[in-house]
């Protein structure tokens, strides 16, 4: 139990604003009798402030070297490192994630910290031969400008810093809003940033809901780059209103209808294992959770005994409980959809083996706390079961019958984000690799997992191409080309001759 209530602020040109209308309430989804904090509902007015302070302070940081730029990263991480458990045991109370999985999330945001200070050191532009002899020729790249960075609540000490590490590190300034569900652990990132002494400006914080707060920020036309992780309705919205804007770039990461592919040569009780983290760990919250296994038939029966055995046995519980393998949804919402899906599922034909029930006596009341969902089902393009998002625990598992026929109803999906192939043959591996559409793939391990030195990113309604992560220095740097000049005339390039006469 948290021994007070935050009294959430902003944080504006470095200084802590308290709400100056309404306020929003922080609570635990896996008791909703506690109440973690009280948050500003910040709208236009806020967000304006936000966007000022932060234009106004890029010119002087742009102008502080890379390297400097990136010491005060590593300084954080130094006070995080202070911290770390508590702020671990906040983060799960917060974001309903099991503890184990609230620690790696820090450790994650470590990592993409420590992973951005050191690159500030490596290679930057690019040094190209010209044409002409006395010509050098580069590639360098400037910030370019003031960033919104719109986070999740499933990651979110970890994917906050994705986005704000390299932004800050290449010399943009930023203005994070972090997910309304989440709001205390987003305060205290940012309240790092300001004891490390971060310059005024640089990083904002602006706390509220999506369509108050968020939408002001991402259509603001004094911010230049919108970098979005959530859910693929509202990052369309987003790639429409910056198309509509000359200057915006975005990078929207989104969700996934991910999918295990296992055959009948696997490892079985490896491609099991692999199985059930990639169903339920975070409770299928996560943009690469699987909620499709595809099982050659092979083993199909034997498979799904198998996994519905290990499914039943999951502990189900508090997530600050070590022994708790899978939390709460983290909202009412969140509950509803999935039991729409739920009742999708026995529409359209699947045979349900786990039923997903809501659970909500001793232990759970109070929580969203669900069972797991698990059904079996022939392949069918029309079942929208198999082909919309739940992100929750929920899971088809579906025969196939040989390699074309699993790439075909692994790309028969919208979205094309997460992949695993669980196999020993390298050919199968390698064809599985060429015949999907994916951009996180893994063999003989779950659909979890990536690395934040890594790109990170899907296809299709998955992604807008342009990874996150490590693959974000390209879209918060603008590349110039550069070209000097050392003769005493002028030569140029495609043999054109600079003679005037
Ligand atoms: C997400 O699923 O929203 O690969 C992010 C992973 C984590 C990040 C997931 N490192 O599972």
């Amino acid at each position: 139990m948290l021994s007070t209530i935050t009294r959430g602020t902003n944080y504006i040109g470095g200084t802590w604003a308290a709400a100056i209308g309404e306020t929003f309430e922080d609570r635990n989804p896996a008791n909703t009798g506690e109440l973690l904090g009280v948050f500003p509902r910040s709208g236009i007015l806020e967000v304006e402030g936000a966007v000022a302070a932060a234009r106004a302070a890029f010119q002087g940081w742009k102008r502080e070297s890379r390297i400097r730029r990136a010491e005060y990263l590593d300084a954080f991480v130094q006070l995080v490192k202070r911290d770390q458990e508590e702020l671990a045991q906040l983060l799960s109370m917060e974001s309903s994630k099991c503890i184990a999985e609230a620690r790696a999330d820090i450790v994650e945001g470590i990592h993409a910290a420590q992973y951005w200070f050191g690159r500030a050191r490596t290679e930057w532009g690019e040094v190209l031969a010209s044409e002409i002899p006395e010509k050098d020729v580069f590639i360098h790249r400037k910030p370019k400008g003031v960033v919104a960075a719109v986070a999740p609540w499933n990651f979110p000490f970890a994917i906050p810093l994705w986005l704000i590490c390299p932004s800050l590190v290449e010399g943009n300034t930023v203005v994070f809003k972090p997910a309304e569900e989440t709001p205390l652990i987003g305060q205290r990132l940012v309240e790092y940033f300001d004891e490390v002494g971060l310059p005024p400006g640089v990083l904002n914080l602006v706390q509220g809901y999506g369509e108050e707060a968020g939408w002001p920020l991402v259509t603001h036309p004094d911010v230049d780059v919108v970098l979005f992780t959530g859910s693929a309705e509202v990052g369309a919205r987003i790639k429409e209103a910056c198309a509509r804007d000359y200057r915006k770039y975005c990078v929207c990461e989104m969700g996934g209808k991910n999918a295990m592919i296992v055959f009948d040569d696997a490892d079985f009780d490896l491609a099991v294992n692999a199985a059930v983290i990639s169903a339920f760990r975070t409770t299928g919250q996560r943009c690469v959770s699987a909620e499709r296994i595809l099982v050659q038939r092979g083993i199909f029966d034997r498979f799904v005994d198998a996994f519905v055995e290990r499914a039943r046995k999951i502990r189900i519980g508090d997530p600050l409980d070590e022994a708790t393998f899978m939390g709460p949804l983290v909202s009412d919402a969140g509950v509803e959809k999935f039991e729409y899906y739920c009742r999708l599922a026995v529409e359209e034909g699947a045979t349900v083996h786990l039923d997903g029930g809501r659970l909500e006596d001793g232990e759970y009341a109070g929580g969203y706390f669900v069972r797991p969902f698990v059904y079996t089902m022939e392949h069918d393009p029309k079942a929208r079961v198999l082909r919309e998002e739940v992100f929750g625990p929920h899971v088809g598992i579906i025969p196939f019958d040989d390699l074309d026929e699993a790439a075909r109803i692994y790309n028969d999906s919208e979205y094309g984000f997460a992949l695993s192939v669980c196999s020993r043959d390298y050919r199968t591996i390698r064809a599985a690799r060429e015949a999907c559409d994916f951009g996180v793939g893994y063999v003989n391990l779950p659909t979890i997992g990536a690395e934040v030195h890594l790109p990170f990113g899907g296809l299709k309604k998955s992604g807008t191409g342009m990874p996150s992560a490590a693959g974000l220095l390209e879209a918060v740097t603008h590349k110039v080309s550069w070209t000097v000049n050392h003769a005493d005339e002028i030569k140029l390039a495609q043999g054109l001759k600079a003679d005037l006469s």
